[in-house]
């Protein structure tokens, strides 16, 4: 950190959580070369679950780490697949310093300057019930089941939420949706009887820094088993020849953030996990799982089922999220097409035709719905619902306006001058057309209670030590309500196009009336 350098969010930031130098000890890591498979890299542990010395691991193949059978089972393994990160995991047997076990090989390749290294990671997989391989594909293919028979959306939340505790066994499973400026919502849960409710709480978007968001893009399940452990360090920490840290993007036991760590526990949760709900690429929420009463190991065969299910579940949002803006899209070219059709009367002026009981039974307010609208031009003035006497400065403010369709949602906040003299209205979207014709919507204020799982404002508590910095987290997540005044109910990205349409088909319909003028002068 540079002096001066400010202490803030940005630092959160920047944290490279890709590369943290160390690995969850639940697991050991191996990176090995090919085809020669030398282990290159291994994490401290490695005494621990193969009683193997990290001086001996290194620089030794991995027939003298795994032993003879495990190692083949990986390098046939490697040899069938391209894609091994499909392909996980792969059940080897190795002797430990308890005896034989199977472990879990997950394995993937990982760039390190100009050539790839194999990483090798070993959990132990023999969980308890309910995870062995029967109990997992029933509960997925029940679950799958009950995905396609929900209705609703909300049904599709509770559902996914039920089946991954149910597949996962977590105390509490959530449904987090990130809003447009990544703030998240606690839109589903599942939880243990005993437990209080999160349901509707909101989070900011500096819970979850920008960078962890990629991340999550890339890798789409992160387990963290015991937010109380001790970091197992990969040694060499830096490749040799390139002087660079291991990528740890894919890695299934990447250890994580200490910021992260402390947030969790001061939210009282001794385990945590992950799934990336992606659209389109992007993330667009998570399931977010909690376990309170202690370590929570999942195994990876679990996991992968749960992210299965992750994935099933945003594609059916995706699929619904279209369907729901193709209903809406249609219905606003029928009203928009009645609206145009009204608007070709030649005996009437355009404000006219367009504002009070025109042929057609639709209104402008049925386009995008709203307390008032006004149309103004050709010196008349026609106002449907709720619209403010004096609109001179709203007029004049309009014609200084960079593009010809403007959206407005906080108003006074926005733009204090002329909400002065628009007594009532929070927000309003205009439409300009040529010789200083206007159509306005306006919109009252919404006021609406937030929810938020601790005070927003409150967000970590940063503080310099020397050249580093200390960012702590905030302490409390109690429920802390914030009251939002002074904003109208957004304007919906089919209401603002509806707007966009309206004005290039009036073209049309101006140019039309000018033809008409012409002819009827002659
Ligand atoms: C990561 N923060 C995360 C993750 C979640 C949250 C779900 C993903 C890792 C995981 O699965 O645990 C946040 N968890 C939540 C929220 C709820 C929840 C909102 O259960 C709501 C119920 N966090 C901060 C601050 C910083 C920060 C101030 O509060 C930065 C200074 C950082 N959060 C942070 C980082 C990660 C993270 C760096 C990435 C952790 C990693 O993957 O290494």
């Amino acid at each position: 950190l540079a002096p001066g350098e400010p202490v803030d969010l940005d630092n959160c930031a920047r944290e490279p959580i890709h590369v943290p130098g160390s690995v969850q000890p639940h697991g050991v890591l191996l990176a090995v070369s090919e085809p020669d498979f030398t282990v290159e890299h291994v994490s401290q542990n490695v005494v621990d679950l193969l009683g193997v010395q990290v001086e001996d691991a290194l620089g030794a193949r991995l027939e003298h780490v795994l032993g003879t059978e495990a190692a083949e089972l990986v390098r046939a393994h490697v040899r069938t697949f391209g894609n091994l990160r499909q392909r996980n995991p792969i059940v080897v047997p190795a002797r430990t310093p308890r005896g034989r076990v199977e472990l879990d090989a997950v394995l993937h390749r990982v760039a390190v300057a100009d050539r790839t290294l194999l990483v090798v990671e070993l959990e132990e997989s023999t969980g308890p019930r309910p995870f062995s391989f029967p109990n997992t594909y029933q509960a997925v293919r029940d679950a799958m089941e009950r995905l396609s028979a929900s209705g609703s959306l909300t049904e599709l939340y509770d559902v996914a939420a039920q089946e991954v505790r149910t597949l996962t066994g977590f105390d509490r499973v959530m449904i987090y949706r990130f809003d447009a400026e990544y703030n998240g919502e606690v839109v589903a849960e599942a939880r243990r009887a005993d437990l209080n409710s999160f349901l509707g709480l909101h989070y900011p978007a500096s819970d979850i820094p920008p960078q962890a968001r990629a991340l999550y893009e890339q890798n789409w399940i992160r387990l963290i088993a015991d937010v109380g452990y001790t970091p197992s360090r990969i040694v060499p920490g830096l490749d040799p020849g390139s002087g660079q840290p291991l990528d740890l993007t894919h890695s299934v036991l990447r250890s994580v953030s200490p910021i992260h760590l402390e947030y969790l526990g001061n939210m009282g949760v001794a385990a945590s996990m992950s799934i990336s709900l992606l659209r389109d690429g992007r993330l667009w929420g998570l399931i977010a799982c909690h376990h309170y009463s202690g370590p929570h190991h999942p195994p990876f065969g679990v996991r992968a089922a749960a992210e299965f299910l992750g994935s099933s579940l945003s594609l059916r949002l995706v699929a619904r999220a279209e369907e729901d803006e193709l209903q809406a899209a249609l219905a606003a070219e029928a009203t928009l097409v009645q609206l145009l059709i009204a608007s070709r009367d030649a005996d009437r002026t355009l404000a006219e035709a367009l504002v009070g009981r025109s042929r057609s039974d639709v209104s402008l307010r049925t386009l995008v719905p709203a307390h008032g609208v006004v149309v103004l031009g050709d010196g008349q003035r026609q106002a449907e619902g709720e619209v403010p006497d004096d609109l001179a400065v709203l007029t004049t403010w309009l014609a200084e306006q960079a593009t010809d369709v403007t959206a407005r949602t906080a108003l006074a906040d926005q733009e204090p001058d002329l909400a002065a003299t628009l007594p009532g209205v929070a927000g309003l979207l205009a439409v300009r057309l040529p010789e200083d014709r206007v159509i306005v919507w306006f919109r009252h204020e919404a006021v609406r209670d937030v929810s938020w799982g601790g005070d927003p404002q409150n967000k970590a508590i940063a503080r310099r030590e020397g050249d580093t910095v200390r960012l702590s987290p905030r302490k409390s997540f109690e429920k802390w309500t914030q009251t939002v005044r002074g904003q109208c109910t957004p304007w919906t990205p089919q209401e603002l196009r509806s707007a966009e349409d309206l004005r290039r088909r009036l073209l049309e319909t101006l140019l039309l009336r000018t033809r008409w003028a012409l002819t009827s002068a002659e």
